[in-house]
């Protein structure tokens, strides 16, 4: 499949690593929307939250417990999750992913 994000996770497209195991890989924002901007990606392909089913659900815990884990490694006490499901919501990557955004004063509700 011709994935960018199943690439960057595979070690085949360059990255700014931030974190890595057996079921997702976490990475810096080549465009970052705040001071600290990373993405947290399972590794097995899942095109999108609307993409989540009984059977694959479990990296998304998974994720989620790895995102509590490097904001309290990088100090990061007050951050935002977001994740963008389809065109017309800012979707440009068709690969599951978390943005972790941090470091600035953020408005609700985003636009
Ligand atoms: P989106 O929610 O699908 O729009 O988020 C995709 C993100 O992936 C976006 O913030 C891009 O800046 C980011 N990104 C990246 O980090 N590296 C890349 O090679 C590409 C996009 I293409």
């Amino acid at each position: 499949m011709d994935c960018l994000f199943c690439k960057i996770a595979a070690g085949e497209i360059p990255s700014k690593k931030v974190y890595e195991d057996d079921l997702c890989y976490a990475f810096y924002d080549i465009d970052p929307q705040a001071p600290t901007h990373f993405l947290v990606i399972p590794k097995a392909h899942i095109a999108s939250v609307s993409e989540v089913t009984p059977e694959n659900q479990a990296v998304v815990g998974h994720i989620f417990s790895v995102i509590a884990q490097i904001t309290k490694d990088l100090g990061l006490e007050s951050y935002r999750v977001v994740s963008n499901i389809g065109e017309q919501a800012g979707q440009s990557v068709f690969h599951l992913h978390f943005h972790v955004l941090s470091g600035r004063d953020m408005t609700w509700p985003p636009g």
